[in-house]
């Protein structure tokens, strides 16, 4: 029996997605969608239970106690397909770490002459970190040491991971104590494959024992360095103003996405959209001008540093083409489905590949090079004006919402404690005193077997009433861009009382934007300094702090999560769980992990249950510290808040407030 198609409403949540869904419906076009509903998900595989990691298989072990040809169990089948997700996560964003660091090699050296090291300030942070002498040197020299120390991070021989001393003291000592410290980025990588090949490791406490180490690699190590160096060769982001959602494309303008994953390239491009010569080329073919959007997490760093806008979320990438406005679409690495190049068939757009990683048959591969970069970039754009002409009927939905990001975590503390003071103090103490009632880190993914935007939708809308500042990267931020929670006017509508009077204060939105999802090392910066800021206790397991990623769905998201329980974090991930028919191997990544690190990682897919989950281990945090019951009534009467209700009294009252009673 065909399985029932959902409505467009039931699909997604955002509004200018549910438009172009009702569209590929009319025009019988495919996409991720509608793919998801005519094809279920194998059940054996979704739940960890099927072993194909050699010839005599694929073993589908249904029942318990089966084991596969080679008498492996189920608890080592589940333990090694999750260890290699995490593996494979890892891999992903540290690849992107090392392609930025050859990045800032290259242009130090000085074969990349369209890149220059733009935050002074970062590098010399960075370099210490790394143990290079930063001393009178030239600042090329300098990024010429910090490219190779931080290339040498990936694969060295000996030495401690440099990295790791950016976590608090007592989180060390617990990486240490149970020996899963990485000795370097690849190494880790590297033997998670090893050991999942077909008989070797085969205790599941072993192998996911690994996965831990092999993450923080990731979370500490490669994403890290990703973060770092783009700061360094594009600038450290802070507060820009711009838009999110397809109606930022514009109808008489070529339109050119970027969407993946390094900034590299699409900075390049970005820049060359502007060149007044290509923007006359654009004229030329009859167009006002051209407009930039980005897609998944090469969206959140143009539009982090650039002000670029974001044309949407992984879920929405097919649904910008359908638009029938987007000339070219350029893509990198990673979180690219193949199914944009078959939507393009139908329109004007050019798929660009770029990455020498990834090729996808149909798409036009422009192979870039950071020693040609703008050359290459204004190829790019000169293309994407050439199909402008081309464009039949186009159908943008007027969909689009103001958005605040750019909060990195050098900001976040220069907000909250000026240019002299620059700490983070002010937030340990906002939810020292209950103003601030605990902190959730938003992330990941969409994905095509959930509503669109829902889960996302729900958790944040719970979470500002609850006064839970909540901070975001990737494809979750993207989301609450679009639901407008990411402007400061947010939190005057949708933050409760307390957090209202941190947000009126500091002028921020109650949901931070910190980047993509390499960024979500920005969030493990923010947490280790508040656990080194006093008040919160001394390490991250101690913060009243949660992470999720509600709507996941790649591997490099389960490798994050499992970073930030190695990390000391509670962590909810929605849809469902990879390893949820094997009893044992939950058991091991909840109870287990929290007794060895202190995080623990759970799978739901209800939002209300994540909310309630959330709050009930934030509140148990507030208690193990010694920190005031959170209670919502106690704040609110202070700041801008306080004026408007005063300006709304009755004259008499107005006078009574503020000069007493006359009696
Ligand atoms: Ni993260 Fe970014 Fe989005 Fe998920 Fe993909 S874009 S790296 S993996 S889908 S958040």
């Amino acid at each position: 029996m065909a399985k029932k198609l959902r409505t467009p409403e039931e699909a997604s949540f955002d509004p200018a997605s549910i438009d172009l869904l009702q569209l590929a419906c009319d025009n019988e076009i495919e996409t991720a969608f509608s793919r998801a509903d005519s094809m279920a998900a194998c059940p054996i595989g979704a739940d960890g239970m099927c072993c194909k990691v050699c010839s005599m298989g694929p073993c589908r072990l249904v029942k318990k106690g089966q084991t596969g040809i080679c008498g492996a169990t189920l608890e080592t089948v589940a333990a090694r397909n999750f260890a290699r997700m995490v593996a494979a996560g890892s891999a992903a964003h540290s690849d992107h770490g090392r392609g930025m660091a050859y990045t800032l090699l290259e242009a130090a050296e000085g074969h990349a002459p369209d890149y220059q090291v733009r935050d002074l300030a970062k590098l010399e942070e960075i370099a210490v970190y790394l143990d290079v002498k930063v001393d009178e040197k030239p600042v090329n020299e300098l990024a010429r040491d910090v490219a190779l120390a931080a290339l040498h991070e990936f694969g060295k021989a000996e030495g401690e991971f440099k990295f790791l001393r950016r976590a608090p003291a007592k989180r060390q000592e617990i990486w240490k104590k149970l020996d899963i410290i990485p000795r370097n980025i690849d190494r880790e990588i590297v033997e998670m494959m090893h050991r999942t090949h077909v008989g070797n490791d085969q205790d599941a406490e072993h192998i996911l024992d690994h996965a831990l180490r092999c993450s923080i690699g990731d979370g500490w190590g490669g994403s890290m360095i990703g973060t770092d160096i783009s700061d360094i060769l594009f600038g450290t982001p802070a507060p820009v103003l711009s838009r999110a959602n397809l109606g930022i494309l514009q109808e008489d303008e070529v339109n050119i996405v970027i969407h993946g994953h390094e900034p590299s390239l699409s900075e390049m491009v970005i820049a060359a959209a502007q060149d007044p010569e290509l923007i006359e080329y654009a004229t030329s073919k009859g167009a006002k001008g051209i407009t930039m959007g980005g897609i998944c997490c090469t969206a959140n760093e143009a539009l982090m540093r650039q002000g670029v806008p974001l044309a949407g979320n992984f879920l929405q990438q097919e649904l910008a083409i359908l638009t029938g406005a987007v000339d070219a679409m350029v893509v990198d690495i990673q979180c690219i489905m193949q199914g944009i190049v078959k939507v393009a068939e139908n329109y004007q757009t050019v798929i660009i590949t770029t990455s020498p990683k990834v090729k996808i048959t149909g798409a036009t591969h422009m192979e870039f090079d950071e020693r040609r970069a703008m050359e290459i970039a204004k190829d790019i754009v000169r293309l994407a004006c050439d199909r402008f002409p081309e464009r039949g009927e186009t159908h943008i939905p007027d969909v689009s919402t103001e958005v605040i990001p750019g909060f990195s975590h050098e900001y976040i503390n220069y907000a909250l404690g000026g240019t002299y003071r620059s700490s983070l103090r002010p937030l340990n103490d906002a939810i020292m005193s209950g103003r601030i009632r605990g902190v959730v880190a938003n992330i990941g993914c969409n994905n095509a077997r959930v509503r669109h935007d829902d889960a996302f939708y729900r958790v944040v809308t719970e979470f500002l009433k609850n006064d839970v500042l909540v901070v975001e990267t990737g494809c979750g931020a993207i989301a609450s861009a679009k639901q407008g929670y990411m402007t400061p006017e947010a939190a005057l509508e949708h933050a409760g009382p307390g957090l209202r009077e941190v947000c009126e204060t500091v002028g921020m939105p109650p949901v931070l934007h910190m980047g993509s999802c390499v960024d979500n090392s920005r969030i493990l910066t923010v947490l280790a300094q508040m656990a080194t800021e006093g008040g919160l206790g001394d390490d991250i397991s101690d913060i009243p702090a949660v992470g999720m990623a509600p709507e996941w769905m790649s591997e490099k998201a389960i490798s994050i999560a499992t970073y930030c329980v190695a990390s000391g974090a509670y962590v909810i991930m929605g849809h469902s769980s990879p390893v949820s028919g094997v009893e044992e191997v939950t058991r091991l990544i909840t109870d287990g992990w929290e007794e060895k690190v202190g995080g623990r990682m759970e799978f739901t897919n209800d939002p209300d249950e994540i909310v309630s989950r959330s709050l009930a281990h934030i509140d148990k945090k507030r208690a193990a510290l010694g920190l005031p019951e959170y209670d919502p009534n106690k704040w609110g009467k202070s700041g801008d808040w306080r004026i408007q209700e005063f300006i709304e009294l009755p004259f008499a009252e107005k006078i009574e407030a503020a000069y007493g009673s006359a009696k």
